[in-house]
């Protein structure tokens, strides 16, 4: 078999990173060349933006450096977190986006459901409700009318690379716009909602050619590198790197969200689907990703934030986690998808609240409120899980936890004896290896035409998961 290098852009909404990645005999190795710090930042009237200026630096930066490093680069592949864009006129950013956690978008779903119920919303987009999917962001976008297009995070950054303004499917299906059956722009929709088509880019597959470095970006990166569409939908990316064990496997993706689901080859959109807010997002070669978002280690990190503010120091959360997996009997449990707990700042006081108000006494120590919240991440991950084996008539019979959460002992561990389910821990790095995996079968490094389940086999072949059995009662 083949193989080369290729370089893949990843930006989470805690950290971003510039990898190498690299496929030989079939098998697949990351090496990290740049990793930054993202996260909200306040925009001027008080909102909550992203540095994009500062991201698309740090982007370039390590660009540069993996090609000084790894000249043999084949192409450059992108993807972040999804619904969040900026409105671009000629080669100008119109302001820094906004962050999707901006209570902006409180007025832009009332607005949007007086044009179209979330019942009319869910048939045409098959969408789960989150108050920041993008077409309501639009609803209250200041600036729609004068951009000449709206790019979402990875198009852009495709963008100011190479000029070329595109949508990519997987991301632009959590806009809230895309036609659920067909994949293309609904563009009767966007014409009720006062959203001109021109903001709309060109839709395009991953695996698709973008273009090629250009201006500054090339004279600084040294090389006209071209640029390949991924599944520029961080989740997109991660679930073509499960290494799904059985047909009846559900994934868990878990950063800063949980992202609970199962694949699918055709959308489910129910009324118990629609009730029980799961969502049918675009997958890599059409496939669908059934799954429902559970707020994830944003409640535990936001609640270390807030103590290493207290404390004006540090916190060892591998010391903290261990700490908790030891405390004996049983944690008051709270639902982690409660909405008050979607804002920033004083997570442990806004948990507690949501905990006195079911009769339940917030733990006394952080060691105890660090268990409480790792618990109840755990539950509605288990339940998120039954949820999606009861819509789609399957009978799950494994779980898959790839990102961050992977590396959480505690969290698996938790989601093993809640669901009653073996779970499968790993890879950790699943959304920067999507990212490759896509771009290496551009390349055609694994042959003509390889499915998904080939990839799934390279990845399989590459990494080992951690096993955690239920502990029964
Ligand atoms: C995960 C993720 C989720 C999306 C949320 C907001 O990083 O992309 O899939 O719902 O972030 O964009």
């Amino acid at each position: 078999t083949s193989g080369g290098v290729v370089a893949a852009v990843d930006l989470g909404a805690t950290s971003g990173r510039v990898m190498l990645g690299y496929v030989e005999d079939g098998m697949l190795r990351l090496e990290q060349v740049a990793r930054f710090p993202n996260g909200p930042v306040p925009g001027p009237d008080g909102s909550l933006r992203w540095d994009f200026t500062a991201l698309y630096r740090h982007i370039v930066d390590g660009l540069t450096e993996a090609f000084r490093r790894e000249p043999g680069i084949a192409s450059i592949g992108i993807d972040s977190w999804a619904v969040d864009y900026g409105l671009v006129h000629g080669d100008e950013l119109l302001g820094e986006p906004f962050h999707y956690r901006d209570e902006r978008t409180v007025r832009g779903v009332e607005t949007v459901h007086a044009v179209a119920s979330f019942d009319e919303l869910y048939r045409r987009n098959g969408l789960q409700f989150l108050p920041f999917n993008t077409l309501y962001q639009y609803a209250v976008e200041q600036g729609l009318g004068d951009a000449e297009v709206a790019l979402l995070i990875p198009d852009l950054v495709a963008f100011l690379l190479t000029g070329a303004h595109v949508a990519e499917r997987t991301n632009a299906s959590t806009t809230g716009l895309l036609d659920v059956r067909t994949g293309e722009w609904d563009l009767e929709l966007a014409s009720r909602l006062g959203i001109p088509a021109s903001v709309l880019p060109s839709l395009v597959d991953p695996g698709a050619a973008i273009g090629t470095l250009h201006g500054e970006a090339r004279e600084r990166i040294g090389a006209p590198l071209e640029v390949i569409a991924v599944g520029s939908h961080d989740t997109a990316s991660a679930v073509v790197a499960v290494p799904l064990s059985t047909p009846d496997a559900a994934y868990i993706s878990c950063g800063t969200w949980g992202l609970v689901g199962v694949e699918l080859d055709e959308p489910v959109l129910t009324d118990a689907a629609r009730a029980a807010n799961f969502t049918n997002e675009g997958g890599v070669d059409g496939r669908v990703r059934f799954l429902h978002n559970v707020t994830g280690l944003w409640l535990l990190s936001e609640a270390v934030r807030t103590w290493e503010a207290e404390d004006g120091a540090p916190i060892d959360l591998p010391a903290l986690l261990d700490a908790a997996a030891a405390v004996d009997g049983d944690v008051p449990l709270f639902d982690a998808n409660d909405p008050r707990l979607s804002a920033p700042d004083d997570m442990p006081a806004r948990i507690a609240a949501v905990l006195a108000e079911s009769g339940a006494t917030a733990p006394a120590t952080r060691t105890g409120f660090a268990r409480t919240i790792v618990e109840s991440i755990a539950q509605a991950f288990a339940g998120a899980v039954a949820t999606a084996g009861r819509l789609t008539g399957r009978d799950i019979d494994v779980i898959h936890v790839v990102g961050g959460g992977a590396l959480n002992r505690l969290l698996c561990q938790a989601t093993a004896d809640r669901s009653g389910l073996p779970v499968l821990a790993g890879p950790v790095e699943a959304t920067a290896l999507g990212n490759v995996l896509v771009q290496a079968r551009a390349h055609g490094w694994f042959g003509a035409d390889a499915t998904l389940e080939r990839l799934r086999q390279v990845v399989a072949a590459s990494v080992s998961p951690v096993r955690y059995e239920p502990r029964g009662e």
